[in-house]
């Protein structure tokens, strides 16, 4: 390489190493094509609900300002039946928080949670989301979880959000709720597998944090392409 080159390839170099990727400097302006994906910020979730995660309530007032900045609005619901198969009460024996290989792969026990119609079910009530256009409800085949708003644990069976998006135009999905680590991520890996841009706004989540499910999460989602932000990386409308 000449000298001159040299000196400007160091200088290039010496940018990109200090610059913050585009989209973080500039903010994020959402707009037509984008939707914001609020997962399960239920009751069954937050402080006083079966399966409360750690500052579950945090995201609601954070959550409530992002949507401001969208048009496009979706709202998630975990959704079982009583005696739902990822309950460990539905195996004699089990304990919560363990973990046993079903017919579709291996499955986290939990405490009987968001079951259908209950108040511990329902939305959190502090969710101010008057524009939300679409409620989708996952996990109420009694024996099958469904972590991800996409795809049921099966990987086959579909929950119709990737074509009620992709019909309406949508390109990019910011994923938001609880919990981190399991629905939240599962979700934001499904819509990069489908071919959204996807981003998850951090701070607009709270983990379980499951023997290190956290890290874990962030690992691969990251692997598969699914920016992290937060949310003062995106501008308000
Ligand atoms: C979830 C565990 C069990 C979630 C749902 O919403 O992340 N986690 N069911
Ligand atoms: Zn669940």
């Amino acid at each position: 390489m000449q000298r001159r080159s040299l000196l400007i390839h160091f200088a290039a170099t010496a940018l990109a190493g200090l610059s913050v990727p585009a989209w973080a400097a500039a903010g994020i302006k959402p707009g037509a094509k984008a939707a914001l994906i609020v997962v399960d910020v239920q009751n069954c979730f937050i402080d006083g609900g079966t399966l409360p995660v750690k500052g579950g309530a945090d995201v609601v007032p954070v959550i409530n300002k992002l949507a401001g900045a969208f048009d496009n609005i979706v709202v998630t619901q975990d959704w079982h039946t009583a005696g739902h198969t990822s309950f460990a009460s539905a195996h004699p024996g089990q304990k919560p928080f363990s973990s046993i290989k079903l017919g579709y792969g291996q499955q986290v026990l939990w405490p009987d949670h968001c079951v259908q119609g209950t108040e511990d079910a329902a939305l959190n009530k502090g969710l101010k989301l008057p524009t939300a256009q679409l409620i989708i409800r996952k996990g109420f085949h009694k024996d099958m979880d469904s972590y991800s708003a996409f795809e049921e644990a099966d990987h086959k069976t579909t929950t119709g959000l990737a074509g009620y998006l992709k019909a309406r135009g949508i390109k990019t999905v910011f994923v938001t709720g609880l919990a981190t680590d399991f629905c939240v991520a599962w979700t934001a890996m499904d819509a990069r597998r489908l071919g959204f841009e996807t981003y998850v706004i951090e701070d607009a989540t709270r983990a379980i944090d499951l023997n290190g499910s956290l890290a874990a999460a962030w690992k691969q989602m990251a692997a598969k392409g699914v920016k992290r932000i937060q949310s003062g990386d995106i501008v308000q409308a």
